[in-house]
């Protein structure tokens, strides 16, 4: 190769770096650009000295270091550059960043439905005078069914398939056990409400789930009557729903009380013409009732000569897919909600699940 030659090739290389220092917009591009014009035609440069006449090996060799140098001061700058820009940019982000300033919203989700329902019905009965209580969800054998007049062999356990453990104790089955527990802790008179979580190995459909939700209530007082029994049921639904839910009262049995009662509801998804959710009847068990029965009131330490006193056993999901409108159980058990619940029947609240 000639010198001349050479200068015009040194003369392009000049020019590209320069062009790709000046077209890098990042410090990792500026070092690639850099790298591929140092490893490559100046590399290729370098090699290509031993091929000179020996007198120009000198001037060739200090030509193409020259340009070397140049090309490494060119993207060395164009580095510095970047960098000073970067700075300014992080700076003026600083300088814009309000603290004050409030956050930007996050949607925000709400209480479950079950959640909303069980706070009313417990406003409801609190401002009658009954107070809130609890009991375990792993019980006794004694308490969820013995205390309640259900000795082992008695049929109506079948009616309550039961998730046993194995030291013996069950997932509760219903609320009910919070009857003698409380009627033990407090005595006489009583007035109780109980709300929990209830487990039946049973299967699932659109009304029967194996966890569901219970609110008990127990009211223990001298000369207490069916009378007070149904006017203190009508009255919570009224105040649930806030009109006069369609309803119906028929004998019911269970061990525990004396006469028994089923309160049903006109099912409100349907209106009462059938569907899965009422397995086509129209109507909703909601709200087994009745006067506690002397062997429980024993079981409680309370003298059932002297005091009488009414039960129920409110169905809370149930009444939750009621008022809300849920056509089908197992979504109250499910993450997400939306779309399930009928916007028509939230009277202003919300019930969003995302
Ligand atoms: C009982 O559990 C009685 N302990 C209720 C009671 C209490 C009667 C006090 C008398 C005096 P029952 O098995 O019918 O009864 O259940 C009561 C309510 O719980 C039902 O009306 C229904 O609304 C709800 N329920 C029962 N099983 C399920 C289930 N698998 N899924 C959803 N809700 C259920």
């Amino acid at each position: 190769m000639e010198l001349a030659e050479l200068q015009t090739q040194l003369a392009e290389i000049s020019r590209q770096a320069q062009a790709a220092a000046q077209q890098a917009a990042t410090i990792d591009a500026l070092r690639g650009a850099e790298s591929k014009i140092s490893k490559g035609p100046l590399a290729e440069l370098l090699k290509s000295i031993k091929s000179f006449p020996a007198e120009q090996r000198g001037p060739a060799g200090q030509a193409i270091n020259q340009t070397k140098k140049a090309v490494e001061e060119l993207f060395a700058a164009a580095q510095a550059r970047l960098r000073d820009a970067e700075l300014t940019g992080v700076k003026k982000l600083a300088a814009d960043f309000d603290p004050t300033l409030p956050p930007p919203s996050v949607p925000r989700g709400s209480l479950h439905p079950v959640t909303i329902v069980q706070r009313e019905v417990e406003r409801v009965f609190v401002g009658l005078g009954f107070s809130v209580v609890g009991g375990p969800e792993m019980e006794t054998e004694y308490f969820n069914f013995e205390a309640l007049n259900i000795p082992a062999d008695h049929p109506a356990r079948d009616t309550q398939d039961t998730f046993w453990l194995t030291n013996g104790w069950l997932l509760r089955t219903h609320t009910s056990p919070c009857q003698v527990r409380a009627m033990q802790r407090f005595g006489p008179p009583l007035r109780v409400i109980a709300p929990g979580r209830c487990f039946r190995y049973e299967s699932i459909d659109a009304s029967h789930e194996n966890t569901f939700f219970q609110i008990e209530g127990l009211l223990i007082d001298k000369d207490i009557s069916i009378a007070h029994l149904i006017a203190f049921m009508k009255l919570a639904l009224r105040e649930v729903f806030h009109r006069e839910p369609t309803i119906r009262l028929r004998p019911g049995f269970f061990p525990f009380v004396e006469p028994g009662f089923e309160l049903d509801m006109r099912c409100e998804i349907c209106g009462g013409s059938g569907c899965p959710t009422c397995k086509r009847s129209g109507w909703v068990e909601v709200m087994p009732c009745g006067m506690v029965h002397p062997n429980v009131l024993r079981h409680g330490n309370i003298d059932p000569h002297e005091y009488t006193g009414f039960a129920f056993g409110l169905g809370l999901t149930r009444l939750a897919m009621m008022k809300y409108g849920v056509s089908d159980i197992r979504v109250l058990n499910s993450g997400d909600l939306r779309g399930i619940v009928n916007p028509q029947r939230l009277a202003g609240r919300t019930i969003r699940a995302g």
